[in-house]
């Protein structure tokens, strides 16, 4: 990294802590986990040296026991995922919605701790899977700790804790055989689906480009829930939170995800890591829409129900702060998989509702931790540490690493002097909000609930034409995977409850027809007996035809910082253009690799040598953003003779990305398929490299989809 994008700030009253665990061995002899001195590593103790092992070997037995250990379980959800340091700014007081120092002190930087994860797959399981991505943030703040553990889309599949096994037991490999990993593209998951009507809302944002994000850094993020804002007057406001990405939404597309999970699974993973690591530092704002207590009751849905969102056509999100990462953890295990994530830590002046998703959640993430982790006292590993002094009573347990002081550990006591001691609410005390409550108890959910389809429909309705072509393509590739025809056929129903062009697409692409009814009773998602026709929408107070923010065409389209540029060369390329170009798009923050036909070192036509970036065997055009070809007889006659060359633009081409080519390089094209395509208008033949640039930030040429079917790749 080179000093100038050393992070300069990259210090928090966090990272000092961490430091304090932090163990350096530069420098230092290898001992034993006693703090002996080793002098072999290599050798067993045996009786001679081609003898029996002996048991007295102390050394191989401390090595051996470490290892068998060293794996925990992983998380049943969200297992693989990848996290960093940074910090939260308020740009704007919310002091009128609520007291908490986070929310109302513009001058504090609250250091976060942020984990990013797909839901389904295993810890090894690939990045681009379509998927939910978790979008999880710890803030320590100066009253303590507070996590946001939210998803990049604004809406769950189910409205009650009490199913999420089921949901999850559906989309995990199936029992008998483990298979598929980290896919929904399977009989169980429909089964679940089409039976729970609830899940559709999210599923079709899972069927459509959001759930292949180009890159963590290209996602939103939502709190979901309906949560509680309590000011310093102890009133309350219904909140929902955004995190909307500096970068804007991107994504990839599904040919590009399959082939990019074979070329390099850890894709997301090392494109978070290589931004932070050369100092383009991943940004968020952080938005709210907030709903006073008294219009609870406006919409034609529920707040409470996690299966909606809130149209931000309706309630505007207004930008309160932002979120800068700016330190990759310095290890994995300790800081990235050992961080505990609870939606049960808030602090003062934010606080929960009844919500019956989140109020599950509350007790299953604490609980989870015990098996993962191994013992309550998981909030003293570093990373889940708070910022703020800890003084319980709680006691003992696996791995107690604090030497509590004293003789008593309970409360009231006399002995300690009433030590630790209980705090007023004005001096900071927790208190709930006091929220009146008068009702029967019940074993049910509530007719408010009860409409599943009006949501899904106002998002695919919002969605551009290509956005569609996609939600169509990955619902026919995920039925086309199923093996049961009658599970497809009640997908083909459901799916036309939502919109019926789109399900009569979807069964002519798996060769089926929409049926117009189907066996019942068909959901039992609420009780054994209930029919898809009660949960088809009332009558609409406030009907959106559409919401176009939902709607990835209308994303930040102005900035083609961390792309990266693959720059196809050989021994021979001119210099100058490539030069021209390499400043243009550095300038703007672009990242250029130089992909040649071997490793090592290429020579340009003015004798000087350049390293290359990867050798053409190495990689694949799935793996960048765009790509340019200077001209040079010699370098473009050696490109030609590689197939691979021709391949990579070819493929580059058919997803409708940005190509530029100078000079000779135009021969390249020619004996691409591009060829014919000439005209098309993110194809730059000695073009300036604005214009190139402005392709690149627009991240595809859709209108180009037609013709990337032709090509061959
Ligand atoms: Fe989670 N979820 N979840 N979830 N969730 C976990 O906790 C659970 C839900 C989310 O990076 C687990 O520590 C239940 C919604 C994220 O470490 C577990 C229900 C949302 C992460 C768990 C939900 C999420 C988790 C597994 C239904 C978005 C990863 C490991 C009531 C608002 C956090 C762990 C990280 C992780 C349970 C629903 C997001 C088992 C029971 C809704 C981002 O406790």
């Amino acid at each position: 990294m080179s000093e100038k994008n050393k992070p300069k700030n990259a210090t928090s009253d966090k990272i000092e802590q961490l430091e304090n665990y932090s163990v350096d061995y530069t420098d230092k002899p290898l001992t034993t986990r006693q703090g002996l001195k080793v002098n072999d590593t290599n050798n067993s103790l045996k009786a001679g040296v081609r003898g029996a092992t002996l048991l007295e070997d102390f050394l191989l037995r401390e090595k051996i026991h470490s290892f068998d250990h060293e794996r925990i379980p992983e998380r049943i959800v969200h297992a693989r995922g990848s996290a960093a340091h940074g910090y939260f700014e308020l740009t704007k007081s919310i002091e009128k919605y609520s007291k908490a120092g986070i929310f109302t002190d513009t001058s504090r930087k609250t250091p976060v701790f942020v984990r990013f994860s797909t839901v389904a797959g295993s810890k090894g399981s690939t990045d681009l899977a379509r998927d939910v991505r978790g979008f999880a943030v710890k803030f320590y703040t100066q009253e303590g700790t507070w996590d946001l553990v939210g998803n990049n889309m604004p809406i769950f599949f189910i409205q009650d804790a009490m199913k999420f096994p089921d949901l999850i037991h559906s989309v995990k490999p199936e029992p008998n055989n483990e298979i598929p990993q980290a896919a929904s593209a399977h009989d169980t998951f429909y089964d679940f689906v089409s039976r729970a009507t609830e899940t559709l809302h999210n599923h079709i944002w899972v069927m459509s480009d959001r759930g292949i994000p180009r890159s963590y850094r290209m996602m939103e993020g939502f709190g979901i829930h309906t949560f509680r804002l309590i000011n310093a007057k102890g009133e309350a406001h219904y909140v929902k939170f955004h995190w909307k990405p500096k970068l804007g939404v991107h994504s990839v597309t599904w040919d590009e995800a399959v082939k990019i999970s074979g070329a390099d699974s850890d894709f997301h993973r090392r494109d978070l890591w290589d931004a932070i690591e050369s100092g383009n530092y991943p940004e968020w704002e952080l938005g709210i829409q907030v709903v006073a207590e008294a219009d609870e009751h406006k919409f034609d849905f529920d707040l409470l129900d996690p299966t909606k969102l809130i149209p931000e056509e309706m309630v505007p999100v207004e930008i309160i702060g932002r979120m800068v990462l700016n330190k990759n953890p310095e290890n994995f295990f300790a800081e990235t998989e050992q961080v505990a994530f609870l939606p049960g830590n808030i602090v003062p002046g934010i606080d929960f509702t009844n919500d019956p998703l989140l109020q599950g959640r509350l007790f299953s993430y604490r609980d989870t931790q015990l098996s993962r982790l191994g013992s309550p006292n998981f909030h003293q590993i570093p990373i889940n540490r708070p910022v703020t002094d800890v003084h319980v009573n709680q006691r003992d347990g696996h791995m107690q690493m604090d030497v509590p002081k004293g003789q008593t550990a309970y409360f009231p006591n006399a002995l300690s002097g009433g030590c630790p001691y209980l705090s007023k609410v004005a001096e900071g005390g927790f208190e709930s909000y006091q929220e009146r409550i008068d009702a029967k108890k019940i074993r049910g959910r509530s007719e408010s609930f009860s409409d599943h389809f009006s949501q899904p429909a106002l998002f695919y309705r919002s969605l551009v034409d290509w956005e569609k072509e996609h939600v169509i393509a990955a619902y026919s590739f995920e039925l086309g995977k199923c093996n049961h025809e009658e599970i497809k056929s009640r997908m083909l129903y459901i799916i036309a409850q939502i919109d019926t062009d789109l399900a009569e697409k979807v069964a002519d692409n798996i060769g089926m027809k929409v049926p117009n009814d189907i066996e019942r009773p068909m959901n039992q998602s609420i009780g054994a007996d209930a029919v898809v026709e009660d949960h088809q929408p009332g009558e609409k107070k406030m009907y959106l035809e559409k919401s176009p923010v939902l709607s990835q065409s209308n994303t930040k389209f102005d900035t083609i910082s961390t792309r990266q540029i693959a720059v196809l060369v050989a021994d021979g390329f001119h210099m100058k253009s490539f030069e021209a170009m390499q400043k243009a798009l550095e300038k703007e923050q672009a990242v250029i690799k130089l992909v040649a036909p071997h490793g090592g070192k290429v020579t340009c036509d003015e004798g000087m040598e350049h390293k290359v970036d990867a050798a053409i065997s190495t990689t694949e055009s799935v793996l960048f953003d765009a790509i340019y070809v200077p001209g040079g007889e010699k370098s473009i006659g050696k490109l030609k003779e590689q197939s691979k060359f021709i391949k990579f633009l070819n493929e580059a081409f058919s997803h409708c990305k940005a190509i530029a080519v100078d000079g000779e390089g135009e021969e390249l094209l020619d004996a691409s398929a591009i060829k014919d395509y000439k005209e098309d208008k993110a194809l730059f033949i000695n073009a300036e490299p604005k214009s190139f640039i402005k392709a690149i930030s627009n991240h595809r040429n859709w209108e180009r989809r037609k013709v990337a079917q032709k090509i061959p790749v």
